[in-house]
């Protein structure tokens, strides 16, 4: 897939959704343009457009190097600009009164803009593209001055990635109006960086599959030895397939519980790295699962061997490899972490417990080893079976979400009661399979089902568990809650109006 081209520019919105999807957008886009029409006086020039995305497959992998599918969404962040060149000031309002209109300064080639990170507030996300933009345009002495009416219908801190698609569309907006020649690469890596300045270290699936994504494709995103993006086209299938998203609306403050939680993961999973690559005798001690799965299949003469062969001999190799721990399958203490590493105690608590701090008194090794190799593997069976499209494509796929959600469970403990109910109520209701997607300990879950089932399987949920945790909820909450979608397009400009 060619990754150093422009972001589209499009005039007829059948290219960016779905052809039963245009009903709703078509007014959707004509009522933008009269909003900016009657709010500054003047038409806008272009509107630029990008979604957010949920993770088909490859949970907590990404941090230990191994490639994940995620998908753009329907669910998207627009933006009408007009520019000007009496000044650099930019005018920002939203559609949503929640947010209130601002206004700023560009501050100069070296600041750009400030940005109080501090402070929780909506026009940051915009900054962040603008300045990143900005920041790479060397040729550019003064920016366009910018009028701007935003749209966005990807529920905020939901864990399908607004963020990545309000940013991604700021940075686009920049471009646009001062004509900077910027690929979709480029522009995923600065909308990357960008979205550190308001203190989120952002792996970058989010922004390429808000960037890249195409209509009826997921996403194949790769980490190492660098960023790249693959398309993998989702079979047409009989019934045709369509996915649902549900938030089951228990948040996990990842700063509360980053030390039992994710936090302590990323940490289990590189002590896990370190012991294997002891414990196998690689050529040197390695940081990331990755490595030790290229390594050792260097090591048995594996590298021209498929993948599924590689991950089936290295999971085989390590199935004896871990000792007997001292809590009956609790995990290992840090003492026998530092009997199995050679790292003397102090050591492992420098290396891995300073920087982020973690609370716990095991590291499961066995079950994190296993659900990050087995859930890599799923990543590459899921690609298999889509470009296979056997006749039973959906229940091959669906069974490979349930075994994903259930290594999450069991293995990873990122599960909980809530997302299991609600992967239950759906798997009861026509879901091909279900399972939590983002980090879990609650958000959003993501199931397939057949495109005439979704009226049905979004009744039950709403029944089954909204009604019945969430009794409260108003109509619009409800319909942010629970929603259907499909391969949603990526990044583009639109001008047809
Ligand atoms: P969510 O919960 O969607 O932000 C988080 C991580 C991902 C990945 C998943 C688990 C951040 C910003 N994102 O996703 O990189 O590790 O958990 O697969 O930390």
């Amino acid at each position: 897939m060619a990754n150093n081209v422009p972001v589209p520019t499009y005039d007829s919105l059948d290219r960016i959704y779905d052809l039963k999807s245009l009903a709703k957008q078509g007014p959707r886009y004509n009522s933008l343009v009269e909003k900016f029409t009657s709010l500054y006086g003047r038409k806008p020039d272009f509107i630029a457009r990008s979604p957010g995305r949920v993770n088909l497959i490859g949970e907590h992998v990404d941090y230990s190097g191994f490639g994940v599918l995620p998908m753009a969404i329907e669910r998207d962040v627009i933006i009408a600009v007009a520019t000007t060149d009496k000044d650099s000031k930019v005018r920002i309002a939203n559609t949503n009164t929640k947010y209130e209109p601002r206004e700023f300064d560009f501050e100069g080639k070296d600041t750009i803009v400030t940005i109080d990170s501090t402070k929780h507030e909506w026009s940051n996300y915009f900054k962040c593209g603008y300045k990143g933009m900005l920041e790479r345009a060397d040729n550019l002495d003064k920016p366009k001055g910018m009028y701007l009416l935003m749209d966005g219908t990807v529920p905020a801190g939901s864990g399908l990635s607004s963020s990545a698609a309000v940013v991604c569309t700021s940075a686009l907006a920049t471009i646009e109006a001062n004509k900077l020649p910027l690929t979709k690469q480029e522009l995923t890596e600065i909308a990357i960086v960008a979205e550190r300045n308001v203190g989120v270290n952002s792996g970058g699936m989010d922004q390429s599959a808000s960037v890249f994504s195409e209509q009826q494709y997921a996403l194949h995103v790769d980490f190492v030895p660098q960023l790249s993006a693959r398309l993998v086209r989702l079979p047409e299938t009989q019934p045709p397939m369509a996915f649902v998203i549900a938030n089951t609306l228990v948040t996990a403050d990842k700063f509360v519980s980053g030390p039992r939680n994710y936090n302590l993961r990323v940490v289990e999973v590189r002590m896990a790295a370190l012991f294997l690559s002891k414990a196998l005798g690689l050529p040197q001690p390695v940081d990331t699962l990755k490595e030790v799965y290229d390594a050792f299949a260097a090591q048995q003469n594996l590298t021209e061997s498929s993948d599924v062969v590689k991950y089936d001999a290295l999971l085989d190799r390590i199935r004896t490899i871990f000792p007997q721990d001292s809590s009956n399958g609790e995990g290992y203490s840090l003492e026998e972490v530092s009997d199995m590493t050679g790292l003397p105690v102090q050591t492992l608590k420098e290396k891995y417990m300073t920087r982020f701090p973690v609370e716990t008194d095991y590291f499961r090794l066995i079950q994190r080893t296993h659900h990050v190799l087995t859930e890599a593997k799923r990543v590459v069976e899921f690609e298999q079976v889509c470009t296979k499209s056997p006749a039973d494509t959906l229940e091959q796929l669906g069974a490979i979400m349930n075994a994903s959600q259930e290594s999450c469970d069991k293995f990873f403990n990122c599960s909980c009661p809530e997302i299991n109910q609600v992967c239950d109520i759906a798997r009861k209701h026509g879901a091909f399979g279900a399972r939590l997607t983002g980090a879990g300990w609650g958000g959003c879950t993501v199931m397939l089902t057949s495109e005439s089932n979704v009226p049905t399987l979004i009744e039950a949920i709403k029944e089954g568990y909204y009604r019945q945790k969430f009794p409260d909820l108003t109509q619009e909450e409800l319909e942010d809650a629970v929603l259907s979608t499909k391969p949603g397009s990526g990044s583009a400009v639109f001008t047809g109006f």
